[in-house]
């Protein structure tokens, strides 16, 4: 009796509340090149720039959100593995995956400019301010400088007090740090001050990756965030189509 009754006044307690599902709704499809391996997305003055992984395969490019076309690009040397992107003043930031360096290129021609070396994997990035976050696979994003790429804090994400692995793509939405979750149709929604997940979205049913060439791999990744017309959008490895969603609430 009182077992059942602590579990009861537990589940009530806000420290207990479940953590929400958002669900979403789909406002416009835009095409994406089925060949782009997504590893990186972000939103800037009218245009997604993208990075795309696969050795031999891996490149930076800007591209026309209504038609999907690549209006720039820069290709990475054949055993090299893109990954996660950032825009910090006139300057674009990537991630590979396992060659613990990262590349520095100029915004506006893609040219290489620089490397930069770090432990570990590189998985993703964003930014907030003079602040980078970056994703690794583990449970921590990383927090680094923006102008001397060093790191300067941890985020240890949970949910329900148990960490999540496998973060990926992220994105800063509205003070929350957005991250899709490998190989899931889910993305966290994060407390950056506490890393713990304050909501999830679950977007099984934007994409039927069962028909893609490469169902395991093929999946969910990619999130970006037009801050000033508020238009969030989401895009997955070699999918065709790139979607600006809504979050529905959960009732
Ligand atoms: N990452 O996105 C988790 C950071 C890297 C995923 C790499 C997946 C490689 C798949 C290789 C498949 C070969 C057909
Ligand atoms: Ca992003």
């Amino acid at each position: 009796m009182l077992a059942v009754l602590s579990i009861l006044l537990l589940a009530s307690s806000p420290l207990y509340a479940a953590i929400p599902v958002y669900g979403f709704k789909v406002v416009h499809r835009y095409p994406h090149d089925s060949n782009a391996f997504t590893e990186g997305l972000f939103y800037r003055d009218g245009f997604l720039y993208e990075s795309t992984g696969m050795e031999g395969a891996s490149s930076v490019r800007k591209v026309a959100l209504r038609s999907g076309k690549v209006v720039q690009q820069s290709w990475l040397p054949p055993k090299i593995f893109g990954e996660g992107i950032v825009a910090w003043k006139d300057r674009l930031i990537q991630l590979t995956w396992r060659q613990h360096m990262g590349l520095v290129y100029d915004l506006h021609t893609l040219k290489p400019v620089r490397l930069f070396r770090y432990p570990g994997e590189g998985w993703a990035l964003t930014r907030h301010g003079d602040r980078l976050y970056m994703s690794d696979g583990t449970p921590n994003l990383r927090v680094l400088d923006a102008d001397t790429l060093r790191q300067i804090g941890t985020i240890h994400v949970t949910a329900d007090g148990q960490p999540v692995h496998n973060l990926n793509e992220l994105e800063w939405v509205d003070g929350q740090l957005f991250a899709n979750i490998w190989q899931s149709t889910r993305i966290a929604r994060i407390d950056p001050a506490t890393g713990h997940v304050v909501g999830w979205i679950e977007l099984k049913g934007l994409l039927d990756v069962s028909k893609l060439p490469n169902p395991e791999d093929d999946v969910l990744n990619g999130i970006a965030w037009d801050a000033e017309h508020r238009r969030l959008f989401v895009t997955g490895k070699c999918w065709p189509t790139l979607f600006q969603i809504r979050l529905v609430p959960p009732r």
